[in-house]
C-alpha cells in the first residue's frame, strides 16, 4: 500500500491512537518463533516453505506460531532475509499487522488494521528498536493517509490532519506534559480556516483541557496574538 503524505504546514491532535503496548510492540517475538519453528524437530510443526520457481530462494515461510492447526503468520522472504511478516493475530482469516524490513534488516514500519478487517489504516514508523517516531493514519480507511502523529520517547507531541482531504493539512494539535498523569496532553489545536496552507486560529488549553484563549495569526507572520474580547 502506497502512503500518500500531504503537507504537514507549520504546527503541529489527538488519537484514538493504538495504544502505547501495540505500537512498541515489535517482531522480535515473531521472529524468535519462526526460528523456533524453523529448528523445530517436531513433525507437522515446522512451517511450510515455499520458493521462488526461477531463482529457487525460499520466498515464503508460514507458520502456526500457537500451534492449533491453522497458519497465523506468514514470512515473506528473499532468501534468508525477511522482506514482511503478515499476522493474522486472531486468525479471522484477515491480517491484523504488516512488519515491513529494510535492506539493512531492521524493521522499518509496522502496518495495523485497527477494526481488523485486512485494511490496513495505520503505518507506525520506528527510530531505533521499537522507539516509534511517527505513525501515519487512514481516517477515513481508504489508503490516504491524512494524520500524521509524531513522537518523542515515545510520546505523542504533535499532530497534523487534513480534514478536508485536499491533500493539505489544516488541523494541528501540540501536545506538552500532563501535570497528572505519564501522558502528554494537547496544549494547543490551530486551524486553517481559510486554506491559506498555514494556521491562522489557535486554541490554547488549560491543564483541565478547556480553552484558555483563543489566538489569531490574521497577517501569517506565524506570531499569533490573544483574540481581544468585545464588549
Ligand atoms: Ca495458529
Ligand atoms: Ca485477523
Ligand atoms: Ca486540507
Ligand atoms: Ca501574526
Amino acid at each position: 500500500m502506497a502512503c500518500r503524505p500531504f503537507g504537514e504546514g507549520p504546527c503541529k491532535s489527538r488519537g484514538e491512537a493504538l495504544t502505547p503496548n501495540m505500537l512498541t510492540r515489535t517482531s522480535g517475538v515473531l521472529i524468535a518463533t519462526l526460528l523456533a519453528a524453523n529448528c523445530s524437530k517436531t513433525p507437522g510443526r515446522a512451517p511450510a516453505a515455499s520458493y521462488d520457481s526461477k531463482t529457487g530462494k525460499l520466498a515464503a515461510l508460514s507458520v502456526d506460531s500457537n500451534r492449533n492447526g491453522k497458519v497465523d503468520t506468514v514470512s515473506h522472504m528473499d532468501g534468508t532475509r525477511i522482506l514482511r511478516i503478515e499476522v493474522d493475530q486472531d486468525e479471522n482469516g484477515r491480517i491484523d499487522r504488516w512488519d515491513f524490513y529494510g535492506p539493512d534488516r531492521k524493521l522499518e514500519r509496522v502496518g495495523f488494521s485497527r477494526q481488523n478487517d485486512g485494511v490496513m489504516d495505520a503505518v507506525a514508523y520506528y527510530e531505533s528498536e521499537g522507539v516509534l517516531s511517527r505513525m501515519e493514519v487512514s481516517t477515513r480507511r481508504d489508503g490516504t493517509f491524512d494524520r500524521l502523529e509524531h513522537y518523542v520517547d515515545g510520546h505523542l507531541t504533535r499532530t497534523a490532519e487534513d480534514t478536508d482531504g485536499d491533500g493539505r493539512a489544516d488541523k494541528w494539535d501540540e501536545y506538552g506534559p500532563s501535570a497528572s498523569g505519564p501522558e502528554n496532553i494537547v496544549v494547543s489545536t490551530s486551524f486553517d480556516d481559510s486554506k491559506r496552507g498555514k494556521a491562522e486560529r489557535r486554541f490554547v488549553y488549560g491543564q483541565n483541557g478547556a480553552i484558555a484563549r483563543i489566538e489569531w495569526d490574521r497577517d501569517g507572520d506565524g506570531a499569533f496574538t490573544p483574540q481581544v474580547a468585545s464588549r
